[in-house]
């Protein structure tokens, strides 16, 4: 299959909390930037590094549930690949011309069953149908080699996932998915967290675009998918170190850190 739905993963406090500091988040981009210039770019409703914009994101990178399921798939190195938030405004949408995976750098590319490259946890803030833009999944999709897959090939094969506020969803990143179409009244928000294996790049080099007062006081484990063990090294020093110790830069803290060694 490649993706599984995780009920109720966030509390309803979380969820309710969570929703709310989104909205406000949302308006404020809105003002910021112009809903319209934001449109042109197909950024509107769309909030990026979330680790950096409020501390109600933190427990997604910290405690969630679903990052045991995270780790148990990618090992104890995985990193953040992202950390949006997207809304599906009431008309908007992208189905079905926009089926794609999250790992389009290794689109065709097989690895070996126990190398999964990447997981999506998208988690849920409305009640999502069909009709107001659930996310469509091609089950299985994530085993295939095809890189240039037909829309109308794609589109008979998915289905919805169908959920509730506070629900989550995980999958394999290779998974062919797309945003479907809000037809109804009211916006429909998510939250995206892309996890990958340590050698596939970023969407942002979050050890410098989160503050290091914020990254500073992270659980180690939110710090770890911000990628501050993942650095390449800045000095022939910290690279001597890291050629002596390998890969002890995630077990020992007393390792030199990017600056300053
Ligand atoms: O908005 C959605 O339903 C899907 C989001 C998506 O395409 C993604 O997470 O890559």
């Amino acid at each position: 299959m490649g993706y599984a739905v995780l009920p109720g993963v966030l509390s309803p406090e979380q969820t309710r909390r969570t929703r709310e500091v989104l909205h406000r988040l949302s308006e404020q981009d809105d003002e910021t930037y112009g809903s319209e210039e934001l449109a042109k770019l197909r950024e509107r409703g769309a909030l990026r590094n979330l680790a950096a914009a409020d501390d109600a994101f933190h427990p997604l990178l910290e405690s969630s549930p679903a990052l045991d399921v995270v780790d148990a798939l990618l090992g104890p190195k995985g990193i953040l690949n992202c950390y949006d938030a997207l809304t599906l405004f009431p008309g908007q949408g992208r189905y079905p011309w926009d089926y794609h995976t999250d790992l389009m750098d290794v689109t065709g590319v097989s690895f070996p069953p126990s190398r999964i490259p990447g997981v999506n946890v998208l988690y849920y803030f409305d009640r999502v149908r069909e009709e107001n833009g659930a996310t469509w999944v091609v089950p299985g999709s994530h085993h295939t080699l095809a890189d240039k897959p037909d829309p109308d090939v794609m589109a008979p094969l998915s289905v919805p996932l169908e959920v509730e506020p506070g629900d989550g969803v995980v999958f394999d990143a290779r998974i062919w998915h797309c945003a479907g179409t809000n037809h109804v009244g009211g916006a429909r928000t998510l939250i995206k967290t892309l996890f990958t294996a340590p050698w596939y790049r970023p969407q942002m080099d979050f050890t410098r675009a989160v503050p290091p007062e914020i990254l500073d006081r992270l659980a180690p484990r939110a710090q770890r998918y911000l990628n501050v063990h993942n650095v390449p090294p800045t000095s022939v020093e910290e690279l001597r170190w890291r050629l002596f110790r390998g890969d002890a830069v995630y077990e020992d803290d007393s390792a030199p850190t990017r600056v300053g060694v």
